[in-house]
Order: structure tokens, then sequence, then C-alpha cells
């Protein structure tokens, strides 16, 4: 890897001069968050210098281009990485440490852009960092949200959300380019324009916007490739400012073009796989599909003229999930309406660029929107939908006794509603879940019928996780280790890791795997301690749930698992349990009231067993506010159980996961998404499954055999007293009891089996800690995750689509 900084003394030099330029100070005089924009000014310029170069070879090369688009990028704070991608990460920081800075204290400075939601939105994050990796000329486009996702605050063991104001000190690594905006129009109405035996359509009389794009540089490790995320912002189209309503007083009426513009590309919307049924999503979602293919229309005319026919060639769309799935509509009214084309050559051109991933079966994630809201905001884009959907139906014979029900199942069109999904396959020549179970679940009900008819698009991408960020970064003690045992090619290669296998017998190794885990406990810790004011105890287990809250992820499962050993130590102090800290972390949508009561719970148990001197030497129960990528950094590496507790079928991959088990926490777990991939690698015998399978859930509630009152009223003694708790005060200490979660558990007969899988959970628990107290096994089995887990790195998941998707 060519060297930015040839040495300390060149980089100090460099960094002083930045310093002065942007705070007119000296850097002895300067403040951390000058240090920090200074640094991240400097490296991003870095970044764009060989992005030049890497745009330079592309070109040259006449390279494939892959365009992800997704409406989140959740890519977390980016100096660290960008340090170590360009492989000068020790030279900065004993150069800082030479100036009298700390390099970590200046890190932790950058805002932590919550762009996206959860899995979905940091896997497009993974990603972009790996394709960058692969040397893929690979661009992510995505919407650049005022605020990101709220701030949760705990108030009374209550979730509060506050606004996210991750703008309010300046964004270093983002650069505005208002020379590449877009005009984006809404409403209006359709005009035809006849031309020969052509009829030409436009829309007249649309609200415009423009939509404005902000450049990212995205580094690769090995520093030979800087690709480039590109998130548009809405604004006015011109200054439409009124200074006589301002002279007059109106202030807000004086601007209210701006706030109508820029409410587009205000908020995020705070749903994880759920409703969104708002106008101003539809606008997102047409708003950065809409600009996005403009630009990258342009960018293939430059190189390659109008040859369109030739664009699956030299350009690949992807839609992560169908909130980009307009692309296909979109990309088949410039190709017609603009250059011309007729309706088979632009489908043809289109069905052979866009691929699309689902990542959810989950029914309300499954967009639709209605007609009279589509095509009021959208008339052309619906009409051109509208035509596929018709093409759609006259392809099926109706003749064949399956054709009604495959068309009721795969139309676009349908009870008055715009079925996203359904689009999104039709536009598509390949269609990927997300993990094994996942894929099959898709081709076996979810989309069975696209899957009976075009079975060979098709496919499955197992997700995976920047290994870079989630081990080296986040886990530097082990990842020296690690170095210093097997050489640091695995941060290339995260297969390498395999190595790891040869030292699963020494234990003197297995010693110091044991010390960096407990210096990862006492750094989170320490974290904690500044955070909620609770101390944790380093010395006992770290078991971790960490992901958003949703009733499937059943986080309600692991916290009546707690009060279960609660009880039971209360009535019986001779009861043994593995002294362990329970760790959550994760929010809720702000309108999942169920989500936000289990938070309340979890939190509710916290404050009584914490406080309670019969108990608190071997139960505490931890709820870390705020979960995002920074502190999800700090929590992997502190894992030693790692729960992976969906109800089977319901959790499409997971990408938590991986990243506990590469952080060598042992997975208890269902055999759910990619936990089923985990056990496939690293053996049965090292983690620990339990519950009820997808068939026998299906076959469960199939049967309408399942009674959540039985289930209880066979366990009164255990599971009758944690439901009775739930109303009896117990918990209730901070804001009152949990009849919300009591009606669903026992009036809405549990849907999620809860209490069908307690007992086996329960049982695993304690099998599984019971091994704790022999270390060194402990340690060799969390090596042996680590060493297994190197084919989740996403190097390999982006190699997949590379070589099975785009072709590039
Ligand atoms: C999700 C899935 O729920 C999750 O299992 C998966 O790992 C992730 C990335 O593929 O996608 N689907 C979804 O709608 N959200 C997810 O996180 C929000």
């Amino acid at each position: 890897m060519e060297k930015i900084y040839e040495n300390k003394e060149q980089f100090i030099e460099q960094y002083r001069q930045h310093v002065r330029a942007l705070s007119g100070k000296e850097f002895e005089d300067t403040s951390d968050i000058d240090r920090f924009t200074a640094l991240a000014n400097m490296v991003a310029g870095d970044a764009r210098v060989i992005a030049a170069k890497t745009d330079e070879r592309n070109r040259t090369e006449g390279k494939k281009r892959v365009y992800y688009f997704s409406i989140e990028f959740l890519i977390g704070r980016l100096l660290d990485n960008y340090l170590l991608n360009l492989g000068i990460r020790d030279l900065v920081a004993d150069a800082i440490a030479d100036m009298g800075g700390d390099l970590d204290e200046i890190e932790r400075q950058e805002p932590d852009p919550a762009l996206g939601n959860g899995g979905l939105g940091r896997l497009a994050a993974c990603f972009l960092d790996s394709m960058a990796h692969e040397g893929i000329a690979g661009y992510g486009n995505g919407m650049r949200y005022r605020y990101g996702l709220f701030k949760q605050e705990i108030v009374d063991g209550r979730q509060v959300e506050v606004a996210d104001e991750w703008l309010s000190k300046g964004y270093p690594w983002e650069v505005k380019r208002p020379d590449k905006a877009v005009r984006i129009g809404f409403g209006g109405h359709v005009v035809s324009r006849q031309e020969g035996d052509r009829t030409f359509y436009s829309v007249e009389g649309t609200d415009d916007v423009l939509a404005v794009p902000y450049d990212i540089p995205i580094v690769g490790y090995g520093g030979e490739t800087v690709n480039k995320l590109r998130c548009w912002s809405a604004e006015p189209i011109d200054d439409h400012f009124d200074l006589d309503a301002f002279n007059a007083g109106d202030y807000t009426g004086a601007d209210r073009d701006r706030a109508n513009a820029e409410a587009i590309s205000a908020i995020l919307y705070p749903n994880d796989a759920g409703e969104h049924g708002r106008l101003l999503r539809l606008k997102q979602e047409y708003l950065f599909v809409a600009a996005g293919i403009r630009t990258l229309l342009d960018t293939f005319e430059r190189e390659h003229g109008k040859a369109w026919n030739e664009l699956p060639r030299y350009v690949a769309i992807h839609t992560n999930d169908t909130h980009p799935a307009m692309c296909g509509p979109e990309l088949m009214r410039i190709l017609m309406d603009e250059e011309g084309l007729t309706w088979d050559d632009a489908w043809e051109i289109v069905t052979n660029t866009v691929s699309y991933t689902n990542h959810t079966i989950l029914p309300e994630a499954l967009e639709k929107w209605p007609i009279s809201t589509f095509s009021t905001l959208l008339p052309r884009v619906y009409q051109i939908i509208d035509e596929i959907n018709r093409r759609w139906r006259e392809s099926f014979d109706m003749s064949k006794p399956e054709s009604a029900e495959r068309l009721r199942a795969t139309a676009v069109l349908w009870d008055g509603e715009v079925r996203m999904a359904n689009l999104s396959v039709i536009c598509s020549h390949s269609v990927n879940g997300v993990a094994k179970i996942h894929s099959d679940i898709l081709k076996a009900s979810t989309l069975k019928d696209f899957a009976a008819m075009r079975p060979e698009m098709f496919n499955n991408k197992t997700n995976g996780i920047s290994h870079r960020r989630f081990f080296a970064e986040a886990n530097p003690t082990y990842a020296k280790l690690v170095t210093e045992a097997i050489g640091d090619g695995w941060l290339d290669d995260a297969r390498e890791l395999e190595k790891l296998t040869a030292f699963e017998g020494d234990p003197a190794f297995l010693e110091r795997v044991g010390a960096s885990k407990l210096a990862n406990k006492q750094r989170l810790a320490d974290y904690v301690k500044r955070e909620c004011g609770l101390t944790i105890d380093p010395n006992t287990v770290f078991d971790v749930q960490v992901k958003r809250f949703h009733a499937y992820k059943r986080q309600l499962l692991n916290i009546m698992k707690v009060m279960d050993l609660y009880n039971r130590r209360l009535a019986d102090p001779n009861f043994k349990i593995q002294p362990t800290t329970f760790i959550f972390s994760g929010k809720a949508a702000s309108s999942y009231t169920f989500a936000k009561e289990v938070i309340r719970l979890i939190n509710g148990v916290a404050e009584v067993i914490n406080n309670d001197p019969r108990v608190n030497d071997v139960i505490k129960v931890c709820f870390i506010p705020n979960f995002r990528v920074s502190n999800a950094q700090l929590i992997y590496p502190a894992a030693e159980i790692s729960e992976q507790i969906s109800t089977a079928g319901k959790e499409a991959s997971g990408t938590s996961n991986m990243k506990l088990m590469m952080n060598g926490a042992l997975t208890l777990g269902t055999m759910d998404g990619a936990n089923i991939e985990i056990v496939d690698l690293a053996g049965r015998e090292n983690e620990a499954i339990f519950g009820l399978t997808t068939p026998e859930v299906d076959a469960l509630r199939a049967s309408g055999q399942y009674f959540a009152w039985d289930v209880v009223n066979s366990d009164r003694a255990r599971l009758g007293r944690i439901i009775d708790q739930l109303l009896d005060g117990t918990f209730a200490g901070l804001s009152g009891n949990f009849e919300s979660i009591h009606h669903e558990l026992m009036f809405n007969n549990d849907y999620d089996l809860v209490l069908k899988d307690f007992h086996s959970y329960v049982d695993a628990w304690e099998s599984l800690t019971a091994t704790y107290p022999d270390a060194q096994d402990w340690n060799r089995r969390a090596l042996h995750n680590t060493a297994m887990s190197g084919w989740f790195s996403s190097d390999r998941t982006i190699r997949e689509y590379r070589d099975e998707i785009w072709h590039a």
C-alpha cells in the first residue's frame, strides 16, 4: 500500500497547517472538536485525491458501475475506519500523541450519523466499504436527512425520543455539489403529443423541488479505491423568499417554499420493518430514485453517448428493499419520454439493469401505496406502472387453472394499491434474500408464485459485516492478538481468521483471548458507569441482546428469563446462578407501543433487581440508552453470550449475530436467519440452540392448537408467577404495571410464541452458563467462533453480488 505520509514529521507538519487554516489557532490552543474537524478535512482531502485516480481508472478501463440505491446508509463514524483503511492509523495516533493530543478523544468528537434504522441501513454501509475494498466502481445513492433517527433517552424507564442534530457542528466528510442538482417534479398532469405513429408523454403543471447532492468519500481498505456515497437533500427551486411578507412581519410565511421543500429530506422515518404510509415518505422515495437515475444516465452518456442498449453492460442498479422500487418505472420514463425509445426496447434495458434484494417477510413491511395517492403525486410514473401491470396480466394464459391465483399474488396493482415488492420483482433480473432460510422462505411462500414462474431469477446472498469496522477497529486488543498469531492478512481476506483454529489447543493463547475479553468488558463497564451511573462487574458473564425492539425479536422472552432467575433465587437462596450482567440496548419505533412497553419492562425489572442486595451479586440488568453504531462498537467486543432469539422464520438474517460471533461471543439462539449459517460454520456444540424450528412454528400455528393459557397453567410456579408479576406491582416502581404486555401474551394468545419457547430457552441458558467456569474451554469456543466467522465478512457477500448478480 502506498503511504500518504512518508513519516510522522510530514504528517505533523501538514496537520498543523490544516488546524491553523481552519481555526486560526495553533494545535495546542484548539479544542478537540477543532482538532477533529481539521483532521477529518485533511483525510477527506487525501481521499478525494485517490477518488479522482479511481475515477480515471474506471473510465479508462471501461468498468461497469454499480449503483446501490438505499433509502438508508447507517455509516457510523468514519475517521478511525479511514485511517485504518489508508494504513496510517498507528502513524497518526503516534504523531498526535507526540503533539500532546489523543487520537481517541479526537475521534469521539465525530458525529455518528443515524441515517438508518438498523440492520438494513447498516448492511448498506458495510456494502460500500466492501465494494471499495474489492475495487468495484460502486456508488451509494441515498438520502441526506437533516435529522437522522431520533436520539433515545430513558425517563422513568420509558423511551423518550429527542431530535438528532447530527449536523449542528458541521460534517467535514461531505461536499455539497450544487452543480449536480436535479429538478424533481411532483403532481401535475400528463399530456400527450403525437409524432408520426408514436405518442409521447410529458407532465405539465408540476410542483418542483431541487434535489441537491452531498458526496461522502468511501475509502476502501488498502487505499487503492475511493468510491462515493451520494446523499440527496431537498431544496426549493429558486429562492422564493417573500420579502414583502417578511417586512410585514410574517417570517414563517416569507420562507414557506423553502420549508415545504426541505420537509422532504427533514427526517428519516423511524420504522424498522414497518409501516411508512405517509405522503412525505413517497416523496422521499421518488426524490432519491429520480435524482440518482438522472445522475447515472448523465455519467453513462458522458462515457458511452446515447448507446442506451449498452446500459446493462456498463451499469447495474441495485435496489435495497422496495423503497427504491421506482427505479424501474423512472428509468422507463426517461428512456421513452426523453430518449424516444420504444416500450419494448426500454423494458429490455431496464430489466437487465435492475436487481432487487428483499429484506423481510413481515407482511406489515411489504410496502403498499394507495393508487389514488400515488397517481396524484406521480402521474406519469403511475401511468407506466399501470402499463407494466397491464402487460404482466396479459402475459398470463388464463385457460390454465393456476393462472387466476398467480395473477392475484403477483399483480402490481391490486385492491386499489400499488404493491412495491411485486413491482420490484417484475422490473428486475435478480431477486435475492439475505440468508439461506430467508431465501428459501421467499421461494416457498412470500414470493412463491414468482418463484414458480421464474425460478432462475431467485438466489441467496447471505448478509455480511465489515470485519474491519466491527472487529479490527472495534476490538483492538483482540485484533492485535490475532495479528500476532496469524499476521495481518485477515484484514484483507477475512477467511484467514480460520488459521486461528491452530491455537484452540494452546492454553497460553486462550488465556490471552480471555484477558482481551476482560479488558473489553472493563471498557464497556466504564462506558456504562459514565452513561447510566450503573456499576457492572466485568467478572460476571456479559449476556448481550442489542438490536431494534420488535415483538418477533423477543426481548420479552429474554427479560422473562431474568424475572424467572430472580424469582427462583428469592425462593431458594441456594439456587445457583452463574453471575451475569444482562445487557440490552436498542430503539423502538416511536409509534410501536408494544415494543416501547418491553423497554419499560426491562428498565422496571432492572430497577428492582439492581437495588435488591439479595440478588444483585449474581444478576444485574443494564439497559444502555441510544444504541447506535458508535456504542455498538463498544458493546460487541465485550459480549460473551449473543442473544439471537427471534421466533423461527421471522428474522430474515440478522447481522448483530455475525458481529458478536466474530468478537468471540457464543450464540444463544433459535434456528433463524443467519444463526443457521453460524451453526453450520462453527458447529452446534459451540453454540446454544433452542426452541421451535420454522416448520414447527408453522405447524403449530396451522394446527390452531396453541393456547397460551394452557402453557401458563401447566407451569403456575414459574411462568404463572411471571405473568402475575406483570400486573401485581412487583416491577411497577418506575412507572406502573405492564397490562398491555400481559394482554398480548394471554389475550392475543402470544403470537410470537414467547411462552412456548420459554422453558427450552431458560434451560439452554442455564446449561450454557454452567460451562462458563471452565474458562479455558469457554475461551476455546470463543476463539473457534472468531476463527470461523470470516465467511461473514461483507467482502465475501459483495463478491457474490458482483459475480452472480452485477457481473461487474
Ligand atoms: C432487515 C431484517 O429484519 C434483518 O434480519 C436483516 O439482517 C436486515 C439486513 O438484511 O434487514 N429487514 C428490514 O426490513 N430491516 C432489517 O433490518 C429493517
